[in-house]
């Protein structure tokens, strides 16, 4: 334990370095093309925030453009910074698929490409250099693990909604896959109604709204794939004159200041994280692919997560 510790250190202190280092003298300053989904949600924002940062640490010339949540944008985005004719090219995809011709572009550019928080979905992984984000199936399993220890003493059904990501995004293919991965082991467990909230707490308020109208049936558990769906949806079951996290057992993803507020005003009983930090590390990547050195194919983020009890002791430290 003790020397994973200390290499974890270690390599904190040398990813440090990597970012802050000054560009030695003649070297050309690198330029990185950039192409955010939007701004949809407290995770986005908290992500936007540690690229800029990093990229103005680390001495490194951002071209910085936001999509809007619209495939199209990012296209277009991606074809522009191989005309400007880039260092390399970073994006997190807003969708799996629809993104192959673009890189094959940035490819025979001769331009290198970093995914980041998102994945693609392609059999030819030479269109990219590297991953890195989180394991999204992870998530999921975490989130099916709480509830199940949660109710393991309940003899009855126990009915679910879910609220979904963007629909054909990596996080919500993945993080609906890998929760049902786990709540499958017992019948006891039903998904009665699933729909997306797109990951905003304006739709996922909406969607709340008109699975609480149309259930007959008693919901015991909301399943959001974000906590901003999830803090929407508390609204609605509040308007509705229900008790968020008592009557209705609330399991959200992100973990951003937000769902600590919630969790601490007892409204949301746990946030499985997903940390946007990645700025550090997607700048560390680029400095490495500019200067020829080996990049992992897969980055993966270590990540926790916060039941209520323990969101008061835990809020102070966080850093997003
Ligand atoms: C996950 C990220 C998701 C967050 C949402 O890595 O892509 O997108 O979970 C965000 O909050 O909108």
């Amino acid at each position: 334990m003790q020397s994973n510790r200390r290499t974890a250190i270690q390599g904190a202190a040398a990813l440090t370095l990597a970012v802050t280092m000054p560009l030695a003298f003649g070297q050309k300053k690198i330029t990185l093309g950039f192409s955010q989904i939007g701004a949809e949600s407290e995770w986005r924002t908290a992500n936007t925030e540690s690229v800029k940062s990093a990229a103005k640490e680390a001495g490194i010339d951002l071209k910085f453009a936001d999509a809007q949540q619209k495939q199209e944008n990012q296209i277009k985005a991606i074809r522009s910074f191989i005309a400007q004719k880039v260092d390399v090219i970073a994006f997190s995809p807003v969708v799996e698929t629809g993104f192959e011709t673009v890189l094959k572009e940035a490819k025979a550019a001769k331009i290198p490409v970093i995914l980041t928080d998102r994945a693609v979905s392609t059999k030819d992984d030479s269109l990219y250099v590297t991953f890195m984000g989180s394991d999204f199936l992870e998530e999921g399993r975490k989130a099916g693990r709480w509830l199940v220890e949660k109710m393991k003493d309940n003899k009855g059904e126990v009915n679910i909604v879910e609220l979904q990501g963007t629909v054909g995004s990596a996080p919500a293919i993945d993080r609906k896959k890998g929760f049902e991965e786990v709540i499958k082991a017992d019948p006891k467990f039903k998904i009665l109604r699933s729909q997306t909230g797109d990951f905003t707490r304006a739709k996922g308020k909406e969607v709340m709204q008109a699975f609480l109208k149309s259930d007959a049936k008693k919901i015991n558990v909301l399943y959001a794939h974000n906590d901003d769906m999830a803090i929407g949806a508390i609204q609605a079951i509040e308007e509705a004159g229900l008790k968020p996290a008592k009557d209705i057992i609330i399991i959200s993803i992100d973990a951003v200041k937000g769902a600590f507020e919630a969790m601490m005003q007892g409204k949301l009983n746990v946030s499985v994280e997903c940390s946007p930090l990645l700025g550090p590390q997607l700048m560390k990547a680029v400095k490495e692919v500019v200067a020829g050195k080996p990049v992992p194919k897969r980055i993966v983020t270590e990540e926790g997560i916060f039941p209520m009890e323990v969101a008061a002791k835990e809020f102070p430290k966080r850093k997003y």
